[in-house]
């Protein structure tokens, strides 16, 4: 594992749980892990499970006893070590954003595709998508249960930006993060309609916005939001993002990613509107998946709560028995079976690199509408 921040925690619990939960095809020993901070790294490698702590990701990767590289750093580095990586002959698994520029996640989908050929794998970490409902909501799409989609609302909402004190951490800094709440969040929202959908975006318009400019200096890392000082530093990248899309069915998705959304934790929702039904999901009650069936007596229409805890539902299988719940936590767990199953066959599961390169270029062509200003139409002053 290179990385040892708030991802680093997630996806060691999986590597952790994910072999005792599931059959796995092959053990997981979990070697190394990789950071600047040595001291900090010696902790995470004794709290979380990993033998031994390094400094040097080079080092690790040409290491024969590697066979698998988890890059949970930030956006900017994952560029370089997941092509070092591939080229190494290690399977990735690369934690979202694929990369902060196109240019990068082109260079990282050609990597993965050459490395397809020798059944090298690489993942890419949208991790929502297997939440066991929203799985559940896709293998429904899929079979036509909500006919045909005529148009989607999708949103990730947070709030822990709202407080103008809040620190300047790394995910507000173009050149670590790449962007803000558009790139961290709003891809997650991007490849959620992407994969529910099974379509492609192919046009956007879209507004960014960001709305306290300047914040405190990090001191202190601790969660997503850490801790700040006295000196002021600007934010680089948006708070905010709003945009509209079109599918490749021509269908209209409506989208908004935004750490200002007073009163939402981490609330990323999705709502398919289809010609014989709907389903809708948030995030903020995992286990749930809400169905509308057009077909059902008019007396009883309404949108149906189903409850994805059954040992018949995605991923269930493995877990608790019917009826008990599920968490955050859980689908880097069914990423880490996911990953090891397709290690083992020669396949790259999904999402590959090269849907992680369409996100990009989706983000991409947000921030070029944004950027234009010319989509802003003023509303005339009138005379009465
Ligand atoms: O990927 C996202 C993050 O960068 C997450 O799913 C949530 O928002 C948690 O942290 C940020």
């Amino acid at each position: 594992m290179i990385g040892h921040g708030f991802m680093g925690a997630a996806h060691s619990q999986a590597w952790r749980t994910a072999p005792r939960v599931f059959a796995l095809p092959s053990a997981v020993e979990m070697s190394a892990i990789v950071g600047r901070n040595e001291a900090a790294v010696a902790g995470a490698a004794a709290a979380w499970g990993w033998r031994e702590a390094a400094s040097d990701w080079r080092e690790v990767i040409a290491r024969d006893d590697i066979d698998v590289v988890d890059i949970v750093t930030p956006g900017h580095s994952h560029a370089e070590i997941a092509i070092a990586a591939l080229q190494a002959g290690k399977h990735v698994l690369c934690e979202k954003p694929l990369a902060n520029t196109v240019a990068e996640a082109e260079r990282m989908a050609e990597a993965a595709r050459s490395a397809a050929e020798r059944r090298i794998v690489a993942m890419l970490g949208f991790t929502y998508r297997r939440v066991p409902a929203l799985s559940l909501a896709r293998d429904l799409i899929a079979a036509g249960r909500i006919g045909r989609i005529q148009q989607v609302r999708a949103a990730y909402r947070q709030d822990w930006l709202v407080d103008p004190r809040a620190p300047l951490s790394w995910r507000l800094e173009k050149d670590k993060a790449g962007a803000g709440a558009l790139g961290d969040i709003g891809g997650h929202a991007v490849d959620l309609v992407q994969f529910l959908t099974g379509q492609r975006i192919e046009r956007v318009t879209g507004v960014l916005d960001t709305i306290v400019t300047e914040r405190p200096v990090e001191t202190e890392r601790v969660g997503i939001a850490g801790v700040g000082g006295d000196e002021m530093g600007p934010v680089t990248v948006d708070d905010v993002a709003m945009f509209t899309a079109r599918l490749e069915s021509g269908a209209l998705a409506g989208f908004e990613a935004t750490r200002f959304a007073t009163g939402r934790k981490n609330a990323l929702s999705v709502e398919l509107s289809g010609d014989r039904g709907a389903i809708a999901f948030d995030l903020e009650d995992l286990n749930v998946l809400w169905v509308y069936d057009r077909d059902a007596p008019a007396t009883e229409q309404g949108f149906t709560r189903v409850v994805v805890t059954e040992p018949g539902h995605p991923y269930l299988e493995g877990w608790w028995p019917a009826g008990h719940m599920l968490g955050y936590e859980h689908a880097f767990s069914h990423q880490v079976k996911d990953l090891v199953e397709g290690i083992a066959s020669g396949t790259t599961p999904a999402p590959s690199f090269d849907e992680g390169l369409h996100v990009q270029r989706v983000l991409a062509a947000v921030e070029e509408s944004a950027s234009a200003e010319a989509r802003w139409v003023a509303v005339s002053a009138g005379t009465a």
